[in-house]
């Protein structure tokens, strides 16, 4: 069956004119479209989702809204539009121009950096595939397909590079990023927090909240890159991303306030009482933060790296907002990091380029801080003493100087059995998760909200909050 490519691929990259990328994208195009039938989203393909479709990347292009049945969305292939004369921003290679084809000795270094960024995207999609039963409204249901949307065309823009520029390795990379599985023990997804289920919706806020937003800061630092293509569509996945983190933000906030109206109705902060009224007690809330966040923090790499450090140098990888910064290059710079040692911490001082790795998981962690002081915020409101926190960045950490070290929330190193019989009440228990399974069950009615959640003061593009977001076939 012919298919008008230019037609149905909406993208700014004169697909029309380049037959050697159509070609591969004929051929990867049906494989795709298998995946995301088989490991997409269930049971919702032939549903009518009121879904943004971007059709191009200006003002009035990327957002457009309108009733898609999924494996119809066009998953489109953008890049912002190109700089002219633009010049490497950082690192040795400063000032030289950015380059429009990869120098041959960058080549493995970007093929392995797209392979784990695209590899993400596919990952998170079939980690969310089964929420579609137990939305809690019809406007979060919408929420998830449009998520999974976008990250299915975020699987795109990480192939259009390899097809693009990476000859037939690239190819056959882009068919490996349809055959991970996330979860899979033989062949699973390449970073540990793509592999760990999503069956619920308080984890799809926190993984949205945490996990997407070290999404922003891996883009962020991508769209610094070098390599100018990337750069671009790193660029434009960032308007996207947006929404998946505002629905993590907003998912929790709402749950926070939920909590907060049945606390006061019952007059108690008693977790068993809270539940008994189908909401989720803010201790649980917090364990499922304790989760999420670390491990999220471990997706930024190790803390001391001399991968990052040659990404740095080379002009490959950059830091977020690298304007932002006064310098540039940091050659001789050194950077403190603090590293177990036995029972206690010493002060290692490595070259700063070494340490970008932690110096951008320290601007995530900032970044973090806002969402628990916004939902926070609401706590102190209702008048209770109690605060959501974020544990400290060694707890509970696989990746790194930290990894393995047994803490406790404040980072405090503590002997491996006291941490082995205090994990159950730090992480979510087998009692917590049974109880939020519980909570999940599908409300389908317009309007209408799950026990467990305030609804969201505003809807989708200005409609109402009761509208027919998704119209089940
Ligand atoms: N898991 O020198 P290091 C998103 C390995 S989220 C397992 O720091 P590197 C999204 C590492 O391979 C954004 N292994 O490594 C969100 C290395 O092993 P070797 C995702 C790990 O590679 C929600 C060793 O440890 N984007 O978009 O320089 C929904 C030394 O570490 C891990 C990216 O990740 C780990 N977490 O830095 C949908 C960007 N971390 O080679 C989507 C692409 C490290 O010594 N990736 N290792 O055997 C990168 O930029 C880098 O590969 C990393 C790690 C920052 C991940
Ligand atoms: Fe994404
Ligand atoms: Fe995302």
């Amino acid at each position: 069956m012919a298919i008008d490519y230019t037609d149905r691929i909406p993208n700014n990259v004169e697909l029309a004119s380049s037959r050697s990328l159509q070609r591969a994208l004929e051929q990867w195009q049906p494989k795709f479209i298998t995946w995301w039938k088989d490991l997409g989203p269930t049971d919702f393909q032939a549903s009518d989702v009121y879904l943004r479709t971007a059709i191009s990347v200006d003002a009035k292009g990327w957002a457009n809204y309108g009733y898609v049945q999924m494996p119809d969305y066009r998953w489109g292939i953008f890049l912002a539009e190109q700089q002219a004369d633009r010049t490497i921003g950082f690192g040795d290679e400063m000032g030289k121009p950015a380059w429009q084809q990869i120098p041959g000795e960058h080549r493995s270094a970007l093929r392995r950096l797209i392979v784990t960024q695209g590899d993400t995207e596919p990952a998170s999609v079939e980690q969310q595939r089964l929420l579609g039963h137990t939305a809690p409204s019809l406007y979060d249901l919408r929420n998830l397909f449009q998520i999974n949307v976008e990250e299915g065309r975020h699987l795109w823009a990480m192939v259009y590079l390899l097809q693009a520029y990476f000859g037939r390795d690239g190819r056959e990379e882009a068919e490996g990023l349809l055959m991970r599985r996330s979860g899979s023990s033989d062949n699973p997804r390449i970073l540990a927090t793509f592999n760990e289920p999503i069956t619920d919706w308080l984890s799809l806020y926190m993984f949205t909240f945490f996990t997407d937003r070290d999404g922003k800061f891996q883009l962020k630092s991508f769209a610094e890159s070098a390599f100018d293509p990337l750069a671009r569509t790193c660029k434009f996945m960032l308007t996207e991303e947006a929404h998946h983190m505002f629905v993590g933000d907003t998912g929790i906030q709402r749950v926070v306030r939920r909590t907060l109206e049945v606390m006061a109705e019952l007059r108690t902060d008693d977790p068993d009482a809270i539940r008994r009224a189908g909401a989720i007690d803010l201790p649980t809330v917090q364990r499922y933060l304790n989760f999420w966040f670390s491990s999220s923090l471990d997706l930024f790499g190790a803390d001391a790296s001399s991968n990052a450090a040659a990404y740095f140098a080379s002009g490959v990888k950059g830091r977020p907002d690298e304007e932002k910064y006064g310098d540039h290059v940091v050659r001789d710079a050194l950077y403190d990091l603090e590293v177990p040692d036995g029972d206690r911490v010493r002060v290692e001082s490595i070259p700063y380029r070494n340490a970008i790795n932690e110096i951008v998981r320290g601007s995530y962690v900032e970044d973090c801080l806002k969402g628990l002081q916004r939902w926070n915020k609401w706590i102190e409101r209702a008048g209770h003493a109690v605060r959501l926190r974020l544990p400290s960045t060694r707890f509970r950490r696989g990746i790194g100087s930290w990894a393995g070290v047994p803490t406790d929330l404040d980072g405090n190193i503590i002997a491996q059995a006291l941490y082995n019989a205090n994990v159950a009440s730090w992480m979510p228990s087998e009692g917590d998760r049974a109880f939020i399974k519980s909570l999940m069950q599908p409300v389908y009615e317009r309007g209408k909200m799950a026990s467990w959640i305030a609804p969201p003061e505003t809807g989708i593009k200005g409609t109402p909050v009761d509208y027919e977001y998704v119209r089940f076939a």
